[in-house]
């Protein structure tokens, strides 16, 4: 069982780049170099963990399937990742060999020297040789993603190709994928928003993708005025600066653009809570009625607004096909009365296998077979809608889950930082937005420009703060643990 490419339109295009588009058979082709050049003569890597380091493209999506068809474990790294949360990713999975694209090939040398990973280009992958593929179960290890969550250091989330084929056909049901549909994809792809939603779903429908390497939003909105894309998939953040964009417009200019989106057969929002008001600007401007979608790496999707019946404001909808859904209460209670809150957990074939290398963490993440996502919701008239975690040190900015814990252990090597609690505060464009209250050691000063100056290539920029408060002291529990100020009032 493998996670296949679509075969039944070969002719038609998977994806464009630039100005070029690829075939799925000039796809295929090139996914079958990859996948020899990898085996390089051996007949299975039998879940060998294969790094790539690359922006959206062609040579992405190839390694991607290559390594899936050689029977590897694909680990897709993230390219704006300051070197030693790579060298984190790559020594806890144990990578053996890291593909870069051009442009990382030198940042990334001395660290694969470093931890005797065989750092190799593309071009080095590819073997037009007459060979086998393998072929392997549906339980066999596909990929690993990294999440942050309430550990200091981001966990390997590791998925079957069994998986990661009901997540995907769990959307392409759901949302009705077909193979006339084009989307734009600028979102990170090492995040299953942008792996799995868009890239994945499209591959296996046969329909075509947009390579973006990063958000541009001019770009974007003159290809949407075009009328090329009919599906489009986004974090609320986005939609934020897309109206921002959008709104600051002379009204001709804008015309085509929201006309483009109103014409589309999907706009989807999800990643992070879509606020109210966004939904409805959204809607006011385009005529999109978004639909809202709940998941997390561990999970795909799990909560679905209707494709077909009402998309309701604030809420994720109801449970994804073959997905099971059960609110528990904090006495580990299954919720029949509601509207009760409790946490979200979730059973199914798209469920991961484990993280990597940390079966305590993967035995405390189920409770009696369900998977304990940490999120809390409701049921309201049929609908869930999410109303918090249960957790204050995981961070939702601009759709990324951040670790307060990382950060903070980062900030303590700061020479003139004593103590430190880290805090998502309320932000319209990021949701949440990354805030450090610190206590300094004694005649030390600190500014936030300083602060953002030292973490620069230790942090990845988008976990750096975006607000700093100096305090004389952080309030602490009765165990004298340091608790989290009430910061909103300090800014
Ligand atoms: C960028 N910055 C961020 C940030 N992204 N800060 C906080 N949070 C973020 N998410 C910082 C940059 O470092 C920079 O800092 C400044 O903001 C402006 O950067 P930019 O380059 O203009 O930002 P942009 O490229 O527009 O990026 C914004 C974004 C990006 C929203 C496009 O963050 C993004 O692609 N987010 C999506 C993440 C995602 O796919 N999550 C899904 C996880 S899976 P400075 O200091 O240099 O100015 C999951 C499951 C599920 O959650 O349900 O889907
Ligand atoms: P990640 O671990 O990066 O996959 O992020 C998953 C988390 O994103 C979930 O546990 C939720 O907290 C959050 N999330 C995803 N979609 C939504 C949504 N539509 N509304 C609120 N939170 C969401």
């Amino acid at each position: 069982m493998q996670v296949p490419l679509n075969q039944t339109h070969p002719d038609k295009p998977a994806l464009v780049e630039d100005a070029r588009s690829y075939t799925y058979a000039e796809l295929d082709d090139l996914i079958n170099q990859v996948a020899k050049g990898l085996l390089a003569g051996k007949s299975d890597l039998e879940e060998e963990r294969i790094a790539f380091l690359m922006p959206a493209s062609l040579g992405y999506v190839a390694m991607l399937h290559g390594i899936w068809r050689a029977g590897g474990i694909a680990v897709p790294l993230n390219t704006a990742s300051a070197p030693p949360e790579l060298e984190h990713c790559l020594t806890s999975t144990g990578v053996t060999r890291l593909v870069a694209g051009d442009d990382h090939l030198d940042v990334i040398r001395p660290l694969c020297d470093q931890n005797a990973v065989t750092l190799l280009s593309l071009a080095a992958c590819l073997s037009e040789e007459d060979r086998l593929l393998p072929t392997f179960s549906e339980d066999r290890r596909a990929l690993i993603v990294f999440t942050s969550g309430t550990t200091s250091k981001p966990k390997g989330v590791v998925t079957t190709h069994k998986a990661v084929a009901a997540q995907i056909t769990a959307l392409v049901d759901a949302w009705e994928w077909q193979s006339s549909d084009v989307i734009p994809l600028f979102l990170p792809l090492h995040h299953v928003h942008g792996i799995i939603n868009v890239l994945s779903c499209a591959l296996w429908s046969g329909a075509t993708v947009h390579l973006m390497p990063k958000l541009d939003v001019p770009q974007l909105c003159t290809n949407v005025a075009a009328g090329t894309f009919n599906v489009f998939m986004a974090v609320p953040t986005i939609y934020v600066k897309l109206i921002d964009y959008l709104t600051a417009l002379n009204p001709e200019e804008a015309k085509a653009i929201t006309h483009g989106f109103g014409e589309m057969r999907l706009n989807v929002s999800g990643s992070a809570a879509c606020p109210v008001e966004v939904f409805e600007s959204w809607q006011a401007l385009t005529k999109q009625v978004l639909l809202e979608r709940y998941g997390m790496t561990e999970i795909g999707m799990a909560l679905s607004n209707p494709y077909r019946g009402e998309r309701r404001a604030g809420c994720v909808g109801l449970p994804m096909p073959g997905v099971t859904v059960q609110l528990f209460d904090d006495q580990d209670q299954p919720i029949t009365e509601h509207p009760a809150p409790g946490e979200i957990r979730i059973k199914g074939n798209t469920v991961f296998l484990e993280y990597w290398n940390n079966p305590e963490a993967t035995a405390s993440s189920f409770k009696d077979g369900w998977f304990c996502t940490g999120d809390v919701a409701v049921l309201e008239d049929g609908y869930y809608r999410i109303m918090g975690r249960s957790s204050i040190d995981i961070i939702k900015s601009g759709g990324y889950k951040l670790s307060a814990l990382e950060i903070e252990g980062k900030l303590l090597a700061h020479p003139g930082i004593a103590e430190v609690a880290v805090l998502g505060i309320e932000d319209r464009t990021w949701g949440e937005a990354v805030a450090a209250a610190v206590v300094l050691r004694p005649a030390q000063q600190l500014t936030l420009a300083a602060l953002k100056a030292w973490c620069d290539g230790r942090l990845s920029a988008y976990k750096i703060p975006k607000r700093l408060v100096v305090m004389d002291s952080l309030p602490r529990n009765a165990m004298g643990k340091v608790m989290k100020p009430k910061l909103k009032e300090s800014l």
